[in-house]
C-alpha cells in the first residue's frame, strides 16, 4: 500500500515535471551579446521581456564572428540584431543550410560604412565622393603608415582591404578591437579638428552629437561581391560601397522556436525605428547609462508598444 501510494506520488510529480517543460523549459534562454550599443541595449529588452513572461535568461558573450558556430548547434539561441552590411553573407550561408531560423525584419534602415566629421572636407575637398580619396590620401597617414592614408576599421568583418585594392586607394586598413576604442579615436581626432575616416553605422549615437557623413562609394550590388568583371575594376571584386539602405534582423537557432514558442512569438514582434535605436544608444553612449538602465528607460517609457508584442495566449 505504502510502496503503490509512493508510486502515484512519483508519477504525479514527474507528469507536472513534464508538463512544466513544454510550457516553460527550466532551462534559459541564451542571448547573444555581441559589442556595440544597440545590439547590446535591445539583447537586454528582450530578455527582460522573455523574463516577465516566466523564461530563464542567461547572456553569451559572442563577436559576431564567433555566432554563427554558436546558433547553428543551439549553443546560442537568440541573435537580436544581424546587420546587412557586415553580416549578410554569414546569413545567407546559414539560411540556406537551415541552421538558422529567420525572426523577423525591423523597420530600422542601416548603413556601415566609412564615415567622416563634417570639417573633415576643408582638408580633402572632393568628398563625400571616394575619388577624392585618391588625391588626397595623403591628409589621412599617420606614423608608419609610409605616406598611406590610414583607415580606422571597427572588430567586424569587413572586406576593407579587397576594397582599397579595388578601388586603387592608397589607404592602409587599421582596425579597434572594441566598438568603443572607435569612438576615442574620433573623440581625439575632433578635439583638435584632425582628419580621420573611420567605420561608421547608423543608427547609433553618433548622428544626434556629431555632424558628417558617409563616403559615397560606387553603388552597392551584389555582382560586385561575387563577379569580379563587375563594376569599375574589372579584374576585383568590391569595387563598390556598403548597402545603403540595409536591412536589420533578429534571428534564432533552429531549436528555437519549438522550444520556446512564446519567447519567438515575442522577438518575432519586437520592432525598432532608426529613432528607437538611436535614443536607446544615446542613453548608453552620451547619458552614460549601463545596457540594462538604457534598456528598463525604454520599457518603462514604452509600455503601451512593447505590451502589444506580447500575445495573448502568453500572458
Ligand atoms: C555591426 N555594426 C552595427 C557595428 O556595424
Amino acid at each position: 500500500m505504502k510502496n503503490s501510494i509512493l508510486c502515484l506520488v512519483i508519477l504525479l510529480f514527474s507528469n507536472v515535471v513534464v508538463a512544466q517543460q513544454i510550457v516553460t523549459p527550466l532551462e534559459p534562454i541564451k542571448i547573444i551579446l555581441n559589442n556595440w550599443t544597440s545590439q547590446l541595449t535591445v539583447a537586454r529588452i528582450a530578455g527582460s521581456l522573455f523574463q516577465r513572461q516566466g523564461f530563464a535568461v542567461k547572456y553569451i558573450r559572442l563577436p559576431t564572428a564567433g555566432q554563427w558556430y554558436m546558433l547553428k548547434h543551439n549553443r546560442a539561441d537568440v541573435q537580436v540584431e544581424v546587420w546587412q552590411g557586415t553580416m549578410a553573407e554569414k546569413y545567407d550561408q546559414m539560411l540556406k543550410a537551415n541552421w538558422l531560423v529567420d525572426a523577423g525584419t525591423y523597420d530600422a534602415i542601416t548603413r556601415e560604412e566609412w564615415w567622416y566629421p563634417e570639417y573633415v572636407e576643408e582638408y580633402c575637398p572632393g568628398l563625400p565622393d571616394w575619388r577624392a580619396l585618391k588625391s588626397c590620401f595623403s591628409v589621412f597617414s599617420k606614423p608608419g603608415s609610409q605616406g598611406f592614408g590610414v583607415y580606422i576599421g571597427g572588430p567586424w568583418e569587413k572586406p576593407d582591404k579587397a576594397r582599397v585594392r579595388a578601388l586603387g586607394l592608397k589607404f592602409k586598413i587599421t582596425n579597434t578591437t572594441t566598438g568603443n576604442q572607435l569612438w576615442e579615436e574620433l573623440e581625439s581626432a575632433i578635439k583638435d579638428k584632425l582628419p580621420i575616416v573611420l567605420f561608421n553605422w547608423t543608427p547609433n549615437w553618433v548622428g544626434s552629437i556629431h555632424k558628417g557623413k558617409f563616403v559615397e562609394f560606387p553603388e552597392h550590388s551584389i555582382e560586385c561581391e561575387t563577379n569580379p568583371q563587375w563594376g569599375i575594376n574589372t579584374s576585383f571584386l568590391y569595387d563598390c560601397g556598403n548597402p545603403k539602405a540595409g536591412w536589420l534582423k533578429k534571428v534564432t537557432s533552429t531549436e528555437f522556436p519549438t522550444k520556446w514558442p512564446c519567447p519567438f512569438e515575442i522577438l518575432k514582434n519586437m520592432n525598432f525605428s532608426n529613432a528607437q535605436l538611436e535614443y536607446i544608444s544615446t542613453l548608453v553612449d552620451v547619458k552614460k547609462m549601463s545596457y540594462q538602465q538604457s534598456a528598463d528607460v525604454w520599457l518603462k517609457e514604452n509600455q503601451q508598444i512593447w505590451q502589444d508584442w506580447i500575445p495573448k495566449e502568453c500572458s
